[in-house]
């Protein structure tokens, strides 16, 4: 089975296009769970717990284990056996946006896919697709690749006008990443497109460029993006297409377990209404 599909088939199984941001922050994680022995990986089985049934991903992000050293790395670890273990349908995103020159990625690749048993990592295109070949190399794992991130300066470069040979006028530089991962760097049919979803416009061009490549969108809940723009101009001719991701908005809430099945239940609606 194609890794997409992976995600494609929970998807569809569970109705849900939702995936749960396990950014699991020390400085935030409930007293109670500062007490455990393990306590990023117990706090994270907890979220695990209360929220599965909605979620057809689940993301770390590795900063918030690096930050804690060889012990936030070993509950990273504890947590993505965790999720092998009990939940082997929902697909896994190790969000940690690397990309070096291409012996230097093997190194990435070796510890993201093969320590921490991820499906997917996030990349940066930055150094071109020669340089991230290793990842893409990879036909039983996903690599998704930065296009127009979520945050409010994103585009200091990525609108920057460039030529590019394939459009007749210049285009921002998010295009013309959308037009060479979608059209180049998908070969092995497992990359994916990071789009924000404080970013609908842009993303409504990047879909008509991408076909129905899958985007993984950051930017719901906490970043205030808007779901209903996001699935609108984000879905694609199959009613899938898109992994839309909440993470404070749901770990660091009263109740996890009520936000993910609201966000769910909001995606099902406009799934059924756009
Ligand atoms: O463009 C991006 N924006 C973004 O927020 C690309 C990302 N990978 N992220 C990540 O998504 C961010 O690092 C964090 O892990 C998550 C969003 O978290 P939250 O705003 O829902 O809490």
């Amino acid at each position: 089975m194609n890794i997409i599909d992976k995600y494609n088939k929970r998807a569809k199984k569970i109705n849900s296009l939702l995936c749960v941001g396990l950014d699991a922050d020390f400085a935030k994680i409930p007293a109670k769970f500062l007490k455990m022995e393990f306590p990023q990986f117990e706090f994270n089985k907890w979220i695990i717990g209360e929220t599965h049934e909605y979620a057809s991903a689940y993301k770390p992000n590795s900063a918030f284990y690096e930050a804690r050293g060889e012990k936030g790395i070993k509950e990273l670890k504890m947590t993505m056996e965790y999720l092998i273990k009990n939940h082997p349908d929902i697909f896994t995103i190790l969000d940690a946006k690397r990309g070096d020159i291409g012996n230097t990625n093997n190194g990435y690749v070796d510890f993201v896919f093969d320590y921490l048993i991820s499906d997917a990592i996030t990349i940066h295109p930055y150094l071109g697709q020669e340089a991230v070949q290793p990842f893409l190399d990879r036909k039983d794992k996903c690599s998704i690749v930065l296009c127009r991130t979520s945050n409010k300066g994103a585009g200091e470069f990525q609108d920057l006008s460039v030529k590019h040979s394939v459009f007749n006028t210049s285009v921002p530089v998010w295009k013309a990443v959308a037009q060479n991962v979608s059209k180049d760097w998908n070969k092995n049919k497992n990359c994916m497109l990071v789009v924000g979803a404080t970013y609908p416009k842009e993303m409504k061009e990047i879909r008509k460029i991408a076909g129905d490549m899958t985007f993984l969108v950051p930017g719901i809940g906490a970043q205030g993006g808007d779901l209903k723009a996001v699935m609108k101009a984000g879905l694609n001719n199959k009613g899938l297409g898109l992994i839309i991701n909440s993470s404070r908005g749901i770990i660091f809430s009263d109740s996890p377990k009520e936000e993910a099945e609201k966000l769910c239940e909001e995606m099902r609606k406009y799934k059924d209404i756009l």
